[in-house]
């Protein structure tokens, strides 16, 4: 549209409506018996004896395509894996093909063509190679039909909890990344220089989801946080996406469970309605959840160690190989393939945990392990502004260095408490890999700044 302006002056504007110009693949179905358009990139092309398959990677899916001289009206030859074209093709249905229908190519138009062949093949049903190479050409080995459904389930699970959030009434927030101080406590935090002065990249936004109760009551971000983790394990990124929720007015820490178990049951189910086609391409089994078992963390260590005839070497915290054994314990007691663990001792817990009034020793907080492997951390905060500067005392903290942290506490605030679920650690035990990288789009590990 033209918009006149005084002294002839005439601009253009624009409306926000885009002009589609090929047809949804979604509803490609719908156009059986049809000429449509359709863009995409070549992911494959398969010679016959007298015809091709070219497999067309659109934005969710692989569409199959068959290239004949019979019909088609240009030369196969012209065809280039990893080229961006225009396609102009008959939807003709096909109760063989995948999706019901196959593109007989009519006309192509090459929108762009690559400059070299990618270094390992990315079209078969997933790239063989070294964990090293496949996140080393992460850009290329991304496009891959199974490495993509990975992060199209993700996406998907972070849907469900978006949703599942805003029907509790959690208010969506976006906190800072670049804080004054560690919120986690250990040395495993970012330091930079920030205009002279010291700053950290956030461990969590624990300060600020604590707040931001005191604003909205409930609230939650799903946003990266920073770990410096100097070692390398299977299951330990420096920068990681973390789902917190935070939620005032509880009457104890089991509110929190109730809620994850409410937000996990519903992603699941979400995950079934809407990403079967990601569920067939990874052939992942959802578990269903209905109820969750909950065990105290003394009570498991000891059971761990009757049941395996393990010495407890460490009373403060799982060893992993302690975490995969109560897995394997409680899918034997109950079929739950999660275990809520409660009331860790207060020495492990962060300055803002709330011990439990009745055993100093223990907080009001628990973990969620799924599938062998610890996911959640989460627990009722202290809200009190006297008890809460004495605990940091009782750290050796520095109190005058959280005044605009213990603002919220001074000035009121209602019992709450909250979790974080660390985004890669859920997916990847959902997927049932052996390292929560894969479910990372690009990981940062000790080693790894690129890509
Ligand atoms: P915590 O430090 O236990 O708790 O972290 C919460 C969850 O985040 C995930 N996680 C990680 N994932 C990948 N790489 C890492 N280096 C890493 N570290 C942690 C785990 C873990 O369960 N503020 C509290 C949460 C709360 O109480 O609200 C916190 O950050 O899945």
């Amino acid at each position: 549209m033209m918009i006149n302006l005084k002294n002839n002056i005439t601009i253009e504007t624009i409306n926000g409506t885009l002009k589609d110009l090929t047809t949804d693949e979604e509803h490609l179905k719908d156009h059986i018996g049809e000429r449509v358009q359709i863009h995409g990139s070549i992911y494959k092309i398969r010679k016959m004896s007298g015809f091709s398959f070219v497999l067309l990677r659109t934005k969710r899916r692989i569409v199959q395509c068959i290239y004949s001289e019979e019909f088609s009206e240009f030369a196969i030859d012209l065809l280039e894996e990893e080229s961006s074209i225009v396609l102009t093709a008959d939807v003709i249905g096909e109760e063989r093909s995948k999706l019901g229908f196959d593109l007989r190519m009519i006309t192509v138009t090459s929108l762009s063509e690559p400059e070299a062949v990618a270094p390992m093949v990315i079209n078969n049903k997933c790239v063989n190679t070294s964990l090293e190479n496949l996140l080393n050409y992460r850009p290329i080995t991304l496009r891959n039909e199974k490495e993509r459904a990975i992060f199209k389930l993700q996406e998907g699970i972070c849907n469900a909890f978006r949703i599942y959030l805003m029907k509790n009434k959690f208010t969506e927030i976006h906190t800072p990344k670049i804080v004054y101080a560690g919120a986690e406590g250990g040395a495993n935090i970012f330091r930079l220089d920030y205009f002279g002065k010291d700053a950290y990249l956030a461990q969590s936004p624990q300060f600020y989801k604590q707040m931001m109760v005191g604003v909205y009551e409930r609230v939650y971000e799903i946003a990266p946080v920073f770990r410096a983790e100097k070692h390398d394990t299977s299951r330990h990124l420096n920068e990681y996406t973390s789902v917190d929720f935070e939620m005032g007015y509880i009457e104890s820490f089991e509110d929190i469970m109730e809620m994850e178990t409410g937000m996990i049951r519903f992603a699941l189910e979400y995950l079934m309605e809407n990403y079967q086609e990601e569920i067939e391409i990874l052939k992942v089994k959802i578990p269903t959840v209905s109820e969750i078992p909950v065990i105290k963390f003394l009570e498991a260590k000891e059971l761990i160690a009757q049941t395996y005839k393990r010495e407890i070497r460490d009373y403060e915290d799982f060893e992993p190989e302690e975490e995969k054994l109560l897995h394997e314990l409680m899918y034997q007691m109950t079929g739950s393939e999660f275990v809520f663990v409660t009331h860790y001792p207060s020495k492990k817990r962060p300055f803002y945990a709330m011990e439990d009034k009745n055993n100093r020793e223990e907080t009001l907080s628990f973990d969620l392990l799924f599938r062998g492997l610890e996911i959640t951390t989460g627990g009722q905060r202290i809200h009190n502004y006297q008890e809460q500067v004495m605990k940091m005392q009782s750290k050796g903290m520095i109190v005058e260095h959280f005044e605009s942290y213990l603002m919220m506490h001074k000035y009121g605030m209602p019992p709450h408490g909250g979790l974080g679920l660390g985004l890669e650690r859920f997916t990847s035990r959902l997927l049932n890999q052996d390292n929560v990288r894969l479910a990372t789009l690009f990981p940062r590990d000790i080693n790894r700044l690129t890509p």
